[in-house]
């Protein structure tokens, strides 16, 4: 029983060191002060230019890094309503993101996924180029992409253009910077 001991401290040390982060897993859910939903509503005066479609944003209540997201997506330009739900696998699956290509929150926007943490400036371009594609991803959570700051430090990230067949060609290309 000792190998049971060692994996399940090796995976609180890694929970933890994610929740210093990001929580996206409903495990963390008890030490994570809940989501503001007021907080993201009362930043609406600090719009900039105001995006035609609504974006949906799906998300889990203890989700930091989502509720930073989708935040600084109304300081865009966009109206956003947050849904609260407890598993993002059904919206997932609905809309096709990829398994593997997954993030923290997932959004819906003009009949387009927008995964994870996606600069808004990409969301501004596919609404205005409206490819035949399901949606952008940023898989994962990137150091440095909106709602994921750390001082100015950023992991270098590619966002993706998923298809309707579920092929995934880059879309943009975020340098790292230091
Ligand atoms: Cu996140």
């Amino acid at each position: 029983m000792n190998t049971h001991t060692t994996i399940n401290s090796m995976s609180i040390v890694f929970a933890i060191a994610l929740l210093a982060a990001c929580s996206p897993s409903p495990d963390q859910a008890q030490s994570t002060a809940p989501a503001s939903k007021n907080g993201v509503h009362n930043s609406i005066e600090a719009k900039i230019e105001t995006v035609d479609e609504p974006m949906v944003v799906y998300m889990t209540p203890w989700c930091g890094c989502c509720t930073v997201w989708a935040e600084l997506s109304e300081q865009a330009g966009f109206e956003v309503e947050i849904r609260e739900v407890e598993s993002l696998h059904p919206i997932k699956e609905e809309l096709g993101v990829p398994p593997a290509m997954g993030s923290c929150h997932t959004a819906k926007t003009a009949g387009y996924f927008i995964e994870g943490h996606v600069p808004f400036e990409d969301i501004k371009s596919l609404l205005t180029k409206r490819p035949d594609a399901r949606g952008l991803t940023v898989p994962g959570m990137p150091i440095g992409s909106p709602g994921m700051e750390q001082g100015n430090r950023r992991q270098a990230f590619d966002v993706y253009l998923v298809d309707h067949q579920g092929n995934t060609s880059v879309y943009n290309h975020y340098p790292s910077r230091h």
